[in-house]
């Protein structure tokens, strides 16, 4: 027995085999049924037992070299293959594959954060569920304000302290985080997830997507907001793009605005696009309430800031004529597909 294992890898050592048949006929002449192997392990019972503890190891090492000789010439066999299909006809078609494309809201959110980070603003990120304190508290709402009603918030957990756990209904509570930790001056974009209890139609989701930017520093002005919207707005839609603000209310902001940009569509004429103004409400500003400073331990006397806020989707089905909300989150690719850029 022993001197048939030893014939048998030294004619294992000198196989060369280049195609699929070859190597079948070989794995049968070994590992088959009425193989080798097979004849080896049936005569296996017939060993003296004082030589049945080497004679299987030996067996056993038999037995892994020729299945590791199988799949050594199977992987030689296939970089053959691969080879031969390379050289074989240098003017065949290149195999055509298909590149996958962005999803539009990815495409307008780092078109945003590319345009703010020209003017020093880093992104910022945080939890998507988040506690009462980051979400309102922090941030100026009063505790009967609406937003904080079941009907308008996913709540989490209720705990006792009130402090309840809940998802985020916007990004808001990111910067709240950034400044409870870092010194001004802060100048961060913060992108994500939000979510509110909203029935869910052509024109509303209970799951969007914002991007709010903040910047506190010394001697931030009410002019240093509407210059840097300004600069926003042309980047985004054109160095002929005009902007306007209106005044608004946030429980955060203190002078608030609503900006708007002229409609591009109809150079201000008006179309059914901006609905015959001239102009698409775009995102919502304001110089940060000192209050929201304070909370966040930020002193209000020495510095100020400016912050905005906008609806992705929005943004997006502005972009792209895109009239409804739900297509952004169906993934049909005939909708996906049509998006391509650079970002
Ligand atoms: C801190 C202080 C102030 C962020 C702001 C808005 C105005 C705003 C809405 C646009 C459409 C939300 O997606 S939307 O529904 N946002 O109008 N957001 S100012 O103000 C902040 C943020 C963080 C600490």
């Amino acid at each position: 027995m022993k001197n048939i294992i030893e014939k048998e890898l030294a004619v294992l050592e000198q196989i060369d085999i280049k195609n699929s048949e070859e190597i079948e006929q070989i794995r049968i002449k070994y590992l088959g049924k009425k193989g080798i192997l097979s004849d080896l392990f049936a005569q296996f019972k017939n060993v003296p037992n004082e030589q049945k503890r080497e004679m299987g190891l030996l067996l056993n090492d038999f037995k892994t070299r020729v299945e590791n000789k199988i799949a050594m010439l199977k992987e030689n066999m296939e970089n053959v293959d691969s080879k031969s299909v390379d050289f074989d006809d240098l003017t065949k078609p290149a195999t055509l594959f298909t590149l996958g494309s962005r999803h539009p809201l990815s495409i307008v959110r780092n078109e945003i954060i590319e345009i703010f980070s020209h003017i020093g603003y880093s992104v910022a990120e945080g939890p998507e569920i988040e506690d009462d304190r980051h979400v309102f508290s922090a941030l100026n709402f009063p505790p009967e304000h609406p937003a904080r009603d079941m009907q308008d918030t996913f709540f989490i957990e209720n705990r006792t302290d009130n402090n309840h756990a809940v998802l985020r209904t916007h990004t808001s509570s990111v910067q709240v985080r950034v400044m409870e930790r870092q010194k001004p001056p802060i100048r961060i974009v913060a992108p994500g997830r939000v979510f509110r209890n909203e029935a869910i139609s052509a024109r509303a989701h209970c799951i969007f997507h914002q991007i709010e930017g903040l910047y506190i520093d010394k001697n931030v002005s009410f002019a240093d907001l509407k210059q840097s919207l300004l600069y926003f707005a042309k980047e985004m839609f054109g160095e002929q793009t005009q902007i306007r603000l209106r005044p608004s209310y946030f429980p955060f902001t203190e002078p608030s605005a609503e900006m708007d940009v002229s409609c591009n569509l109809c150079g201000g004429k008006g179309c059914n696009i901006c609905k015959g103004t001239g102009w698409l409400e775009i995102m919502g500003c304001g110089m940060i309430d000192p209050n929201v400073l304070e909370a966040s331990g930020i002193d209000s006397k020495v510095y100020s800031g400016f912050a905005f806020g906008m609806g992705i989707e929005r943004i997006a089905m502005l972009k792209y004529d895109i009239k409804d909300l739900r297509l952004y989150f169906e993934n049909d690719l005939r909708f996906l597909k049509q998006f391509s850029s650079a970002f």
